[in-house]
């Protein structure tokens, strides 16, 4: 009830951090595009087999004047994967401990990212080759008060080298989305949920020359070619941005969606890294990468040790859109003052110092346990475990039924429906 949501509001606003001048409003109106990067992990970033860039177009990124790029962000998803991915980056709120919030709270009040900025004019789109009802995710679109859904139904399914079994390829996903990317009204808020590069990583050999690995293990090397495969698609895309003149007035967020190499696949990894998986390691492998482009942003190599949550933060910031009022579990991770803890789904917690693993403390320094008896994981494991909690709460209670946050327009998703343009 009320009283309910006013603990969840006094402790969220507690936990508001001043956002960085250096950033804040610097893209202010600016289009917005995030693009799900679908299995990305970070160790493929600067990657190279036999000589060879697995991800040249993304690295092309890293130290971009206008680029960027987080090399301690950490995927926060559960059993939810891409849509639990999806969730966090725009409600600020955490995915659940079991199950999917897509699948059992889609009709739950939000406040999420596209109808906030629909208040500022934006106007909002999602993009993707799979169809609407996979992940229930048409059902939560209208109750995040997303405008268009193209779906499946939009785009060309007829051609069988072209089609996976969760949809189509990136290149002609990217290639069809262009036309409709470019009717939009602007400034418009738009997310591009790619997926080549899914388990098990087939099917794209005649996609690209990039050979897979050789690491005894046909997931891990068949994951370099369909990862290249993705990354060509993405430079295909930023030319046909820059072409139709929207780049610049654009904001791109590119964001890995989860692991794509589970722990099943700890032996080749273990090749291709060079070191033991741990327990310890195998969390350090969480991380995902993130790389916001912002035309006329200074770009720069950020070490904020974050997650999905911190992102919606950050791009409110970034587009000077205030967002005191709103309800998120995450900080602006352009912000100086933020705390870095990250919080996972399974109960671990990683910090810039330390590391709290299946309940053991690790030093991320030596990658061992810290002494017996010492409190070094401590403080962040208590704050994790709040933050997962309150948002827990919000989700199960629908605590965002009683919530008003001023000037903003409550989205009823009977306003919004996507129809199949081929019946
Ligand atoms: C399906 C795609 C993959 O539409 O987003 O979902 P995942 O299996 O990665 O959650
Ligand atoms: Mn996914």
């Amino acid at each position: 009830d009320s009283n309910e949501v006013s603990e969840v509001e006094n402790y969220v606003k507690a936990n508001k951090v001043d956002p960085n001048p250096e950033y804040f409003g610097k893209a202010k109106g600016k289009n917005v595009i995030y693009v799900s990067m679908e299995s990305l992990q970070n160790f493929v970033i600067g990657k190279e087999i036999d000589g060879q860039e697995v991800t040249p177009f993304l690295n092309s990124l890293v130290e971009k004047e206008d680029a960027i790029y987080f090399d301690n962000f950490f995927h926060q998803t559960g059993q939810g994967k891409t849509s639990d991915a999806e969730f966090i980056m725009e409600n600020g709120l955490f995915g659940l401990p079991q199950g999917a919030v897509y699948m059992t709270n889609a009709n739950n009040t939000l406040q999420s990212a596209p109808g906030i900025l629909k208040g500022e004019g934006y106007t909002s789109a999602a993009f993707h080759g799979n169809y609407k009802t996979f992940w229930n995710r048409s059902e939560m679109y209208r109750t995040m008060g997303y405008d268009e859904f193209y779906d499946a139904t939009y785009y060309d399914m007829s051609k069988p080298e072209e089609q996976l079994p969760y949809g189509l390829k990136d290149k002609p996903f990217f290639k069809e989305s262009m036309p409709m990317l470019k009717e939009l009204p602007q400034p418009f808020y738009t997310k591009f949920i790619s997926l080549s590069n899914h388990f098990p990583f087939d099917r794209h050999e005649n996609d690209t020359d990039f050979e897979p690995g050789q690491f005894g293990d046909g997931v891990v090397n068949r994951y370099f070619q369909t990862a290249n495969y993705m990354d060509s698609a993405l430079e295909q895309f930023f030319n046909d941005l820059k072409e139709s003149g929207l780049y610049d007035d654009t904001v791109i967020v590119l964001y890995g969606d989860h692991y794509g190499i589970s722990e099943n696949h700890n032996r080749a990894m273990e090749q291709v890294t060079g070191e033991e998986i741990t327990d310890f390691k195998n969390a350090q492998l969480q991380r995902v990468p993130l790389f916001i482009i912002a035309p006329g942003v200074k770009g720069e190599v950020n070490h904020t040790y974050g997650g999905q949550v911190d992102v919606r933060e950050t791009l409110f910031n970034l587009l000077g859109v205030d967002n005191k009022d709103y309800i998120s579990f995450g900080q602006d991770l352009l912000s100086k003052d933020r705390k870095q803890i990250v919080p996972f789904r399974n109960g671990d917690v990683i910090t810039p110092e330390y590391s709290d693993i299946k309940g053991v403390c690790y030093d991320n320094e030596t990658g061992q346990p810290v002494e017996e008896g010492s409190n070094a994981c401590e403080e962040a494991s208590k704050e994790a475990t709040k933050r997962l909690e309150l948002s827990d709460k919000v989700v199960y209670e629908d605590l965002l039924r009683f919530y008003k946050p001023e000037g903003y327009k409550q989205i009823d998703r009977s306003d919004y429906q996507y129809i199949n343009p081929n019946p």
